[in-house]
C-alpha cells in the first residue's frame, strides 16, 4: 500500500518560487538514486529551497536509505512516487511547470504532459537535464547546450521555444562541476586528524560487535599497521588474483566490504555457497575480510576518510572518495563496445597530468582491474606506491577544491537565466 499522498493533494503546497523538482528513474544500482538524493537535501540544507524529490523505484530508494517505507517528507525533501503510466489528475501546471527548475537527472524522460505543461507555461521552469559525469574533453562544448521545441498554441500556430539545458558535471572549468557538500572537506580534515580513533570509532557505529572484537585483537596482536581498504565494486574477474596479492602480502590487511553485488564474487574466492552476510570476518594469510552493512551515505564517507585505499565503482562512489583525498580504484561502468576504457583513460589523464612512478602503478593496476586482468603481481608494484598515492589524492582533492560544486553551479545558472529574462522584459 502507497502511503504517499494522492498527487491530487499535493496541489495546495506547490505555489512557492524556489521550488525545485527532480525527476529520477533508477536504471539499476544506486548511482542514479544516489545522485539525486545528495543533490535534493543539498538544495535544501544549504539554500532553504522546497525540494520535491520524484522517483519511480520507492522500494528500492527505502532499502538504499534502510527504511522500511518512505514518508513523503525525508530530511526535508518532499518524495514523490513517480508512477507510470503517469496520472492525469497530477496538476503538472502548478506543481512541475510552477517549479523555478525541473531536473532530470541522467536523460530519464519526463512523462509527456510533464513536458506539454512546462513548454505551455507562461513562466516556464528552468528545464534541465543533469547529464552523467565523465572526464572527456567534448564535456565543456556540450556543457550548458540547449534544445529548442517546436510548439502550437491554441489558434494553431506554431513556433519555437526553448527546451531544455544539458548540465554536465565534471573535474574542470567550464562543466556542472561535482557535488560537494559545504561542510564535506572539513568532515573529512576531522575524520583524518586522528585516523586510529576515527577508525575505532567507526566499527563501533556500525554495530557489528564481532567484527569489532576480531579487529580490534587484530589490531592488538599486530605491531605492524593494518592496511585499511574499502571494496565496492561489480563483481570481478580480477579479484581473486588481487586477494591471493593481499594475503600472501607482509602487511596485515582490513578488507571492509558494504553489502553488495562484489559480495557474490568474494563468496566464490571463498568456495561459499552463499555470499558473506554483514558481521561475517574471514581471515587467510595477512588479509582479513570484514563484511558490514550498507552504509549511510554520511558513514559511508567516513570509511572512504578513513581508509588506505578505496575500491569505488560507477559514479558517486567514485566522486566521494576524491574527497576523501585518499588512493583510489576506480570500477566504472561497463558500457558495449568498451566506451568505459575511454572514459576511464579520460580520467586517468586528468588525474595523472604530473608524471610519476606511483601514478603509472595506479594507472596500470586501474587498467587491469577494469579489463578483469590478473592484478597479482601488479599489487606488489602499487603496495609501496600507497603513501605517495596518498600526497597526490591530495592534492587532486585541493585542486577539485577550487572550482564551484555542482549545486553552487546550477544555482548561479538559474539566477543568470532569471537576469537575462528580467532584462528581456518589454519596459511599459
Ligand atoms: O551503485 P552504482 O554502481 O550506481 C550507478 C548506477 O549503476 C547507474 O545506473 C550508472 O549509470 C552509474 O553507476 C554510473 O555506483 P555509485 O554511482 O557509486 O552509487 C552508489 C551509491 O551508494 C552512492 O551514492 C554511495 C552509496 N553508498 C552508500 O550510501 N552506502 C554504502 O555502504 C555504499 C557502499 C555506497
Amino acid at each position: 500500500m502507497s502511503h504517499f499522498p494522492a498527487p491530487k493533494e499535493l496541489e495546495s503546497s506547490f505555489f512557492t518560487s524556489d521550488r525545485w523538482t527532480i525527476f529520477c528513474a533508477v536504471i539499476d544500482n544506486h548511482g542514479d538514486m544516489g545522485v539525486c538524493w545528495r543533490l535534493a537535501r543539498q538544495l535544501v540544507r544549504e539554500y532553504g529551497f522546497e525540494v520535491v524529490l520524484w522517483i519511480d523505484e520507492l522500494q528500492g530508494f527505502a532499502r538504499f536509505l534502510g527504511l522500511q517505507e518512505i514518508g513523503d517528507s525525508l530530511d526535508g525533501v518532499q518524495v514523490r512516487h513517480w508512477v507510470s503510466p503517469w496520472p492525469s489528475s497530477v496538476a503538472t501546471d502548478t506543481s512541475i511547470a510552477g517549479s523555478a527548475v525541473v531536473i532530470e537527472a541522467f536523460a530519464c524522460e519526463l512523462p509527456e504532459s510533464v513536458t506539454a505543461a512546462i513548454e505551455q507555461s507562461d513562466t516556464p521552469p528552468l528545464w534541465i537535464n543533469l547529464e552523467y559525469l565523465s572526464a572527456e574533453p567534448w564535456v565543456t562544448q556540450c556543457h550548458g547546450l540547449r534544445s529548442m521545441h517546436s510548439v502550437t498554441d491554441s489558434e494553431g500556430q506554431t513556433g519555437r521555444i526553448m527546451g531544455k539545458t544539458f548540465f554536465f558535471p565534471g573535474f574542470v572549468p567550464d562543466t556542472g562541476g561535482l557535488l560537494r557538500e559545504r561542510d564535506l572537506l572539513a568532515q573529512h580534515e576531522g575524520w583524518q586528524k586522528d585516523e586510529q580513533f576515527s577508525r575505532r570509532q567507526l566499527l563501533s557505529d556500525l554495530g557489528v560487535s564481532q567484527i569489532q572484537e576480531l579487529v580490534q585483537d587484530s589490531l592488538l596482536d599486530s605491531r605492524q599497521e593494518v592496511l585499511w581498504i574499502s571494496l565496492f565494486t561489480y563483481e570481478s574477474s580480477s579479484l581473486a588474483s588481487l586477494f591471493t596479492a593481499l594475503a600472501e602480502g607482509m602487511d596485515p590487511v582490513l578488507c571492509l566490504v558494504p553489502q553488495g553485488r562484489v559480495l557474490a564474487t568474494i563468496g566464490e574466492y571463498l568456495n561459499r555457497k552463499s555470499p558473506l552476510n554483514a558481521g561475517d570476518f574471514v581471515r587467510i594469510g595477512s588479509l582479513s575480510i570484514a563484511a558490514i552493512p550498507f552504509l549511510s551515505q554520511d558513514d559511508y564517507d567516513r570509511l572512504l576518510s578513513v581508509c588506505d585505499l578505496n575500491f569505488v565503482r560507477g559514479e558517486d562512489s567514485f566522486v566521494r572518495a576524491q574527497w576523501a583525498g585518499r588512493p583510489l580504484l576506480w570500477h566504472i561502468y561497463a558500457q558495449d563496445e568498451n566506451v568505459h576504457m575511454e572514459k576511464m583513460r579520460a580520467f586517468l589523464t586528468l588525474y595523472c597530468s604530473t608524471d610519476g612512478q606511483e601514478l603509472r602503478a595506479l594507472a596500470r593496476f586501474w587498467e587491469f582491474w577494469n579489463l578483469g586482468e590478473d592484478c597479482r603481481e601488479l599489487w606488489h608494484h602499487l603496495r609501496p606506491q600507497l603513501p605517495g598515492l596518498r600526497e597526490r589524492a591530495g592534492e587532486w582533492q585541493r585542486k577539485l577544491a577550487q572550482l564551484p560544486d555542482l549545486a553552487a553551479n546550477l544555482v548561479k545558472y538559474h539566477r543568470q537565466q532569471l537576469k537575462e529574462k528580467d532584462q528581456e522584459q518589454p519596459v511599459v
